[in-house]
């Protein structure tokens, strides 16, 4: 069959074979693994979670976390989207033709290397905080299938000798992240836009990797994080709307 140019780039149903040959695969293999399991996990049972924002069906949580004095709360929220399905979820946020357009904290972003159809390396510079030094970030970010109905993208700091850090204005930072996505459907219906919802789990820790104040630090997390994912799902559900369905 023919398949339009869409089609093509969205996450792939199995793992690309150009990927399990890549030396990065076991790290990949194993923290993406390892990021999605823990995603889908609530946050009922573990202590120290505590609710900071809410607003319709997104919940955030963040734990406080301090390693000598720089802060480094790992965040998790969880949403619920109508009308879009997990595989668009994951190609918006994995391809990056669309990331200027969600992604408010960039400043630049360079694709280091292509691995495969599923996963790339970046080089990104984000906006600064003040008073502290701008940062950069350098990740391999890698999109599945894990589960029916299932996709993932897992976001996680990398080196490489053509990107050293701290030689430049930018502090490098680190970074995990994960956005887990399950869509699901009436039972005995077929999925369509009005009938599909997909529930998110994103989660992310980020290390400031040098001195930042707490205190602003904490205020930037605060309005940050609520603000991209409902930007985020929001510019998903307008670019889905009139586009075939893709599971
Ligand atoms: O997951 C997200 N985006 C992905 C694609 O870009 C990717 C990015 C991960 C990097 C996240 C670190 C962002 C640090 C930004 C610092 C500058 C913010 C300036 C904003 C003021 C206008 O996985 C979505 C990421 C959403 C990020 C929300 C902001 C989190 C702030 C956490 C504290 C950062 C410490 C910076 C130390 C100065």
């Amino acid at each position: 069959s023919v398949l339009t140019r869409d089609e093509v780039e969205l996450p792939p149903p199995a793992i690309d074979n150009r990927l399990t040959v890549h030396p990065l695969w076991p790290e990949i293999d194993r923290i993406s693994t390892e990021q999605i399991q823990a995603a889908f996990e609530g946050v009922g049972g573990e202590i120290g979670w505590q609710l900071f924002a809410e607003e319709g069906d997104m919940r955030m949580y963040r734990r406080e976390m301090e390693v000598d004095g720089m802060v480094m709360d790992p965040l998790k929220a969880m949403h619920k989207v109508r009308g879009v399905s997990a595989r668009e979820m994951c190609h918006y946020f994995f391809n990056p033709r669309y990331r200027y357009e969600w992604e408010t904290t960039l400043e630049t972003m360079t694709i280091v290397e292509e691995m495969s159809s599923d996963a790339l390396v970046f080089h990104q510079t984000f906006k600064r905080i003040w008073p502290a030094s701008q940062r950069d970030a350098l990740f391999w970010s890698h999109v599945r299938a894990s589960d029916s109905n299932t996709y993932a993208v897992t976001n996680h700091s990398t080196t490489n000798a053509e990107y050293p850090a701290n030689t430049g204005a930018c502090i490098r930072l680190f970074v995990t992240v994960c956005l887990a996505c399950r869509s699901t459907w009436p039972a005995g219906e077929q999925p369509t836009r009005d009938n599909i919802t997909t529930s998110i789990a994103y989660c992310s820790t980020v290390n400031p990797g040098g001195w930042a104040p707490a205190g602003v630090l904490r205020a930037v997390y605060k309005r940050e994080y609520p603000k991209f994912l409902k930007r985020f799902t929001g510019y998903v559900v307008d670019q889905c709307k009139g586009k075939q369905l893709a599971l």
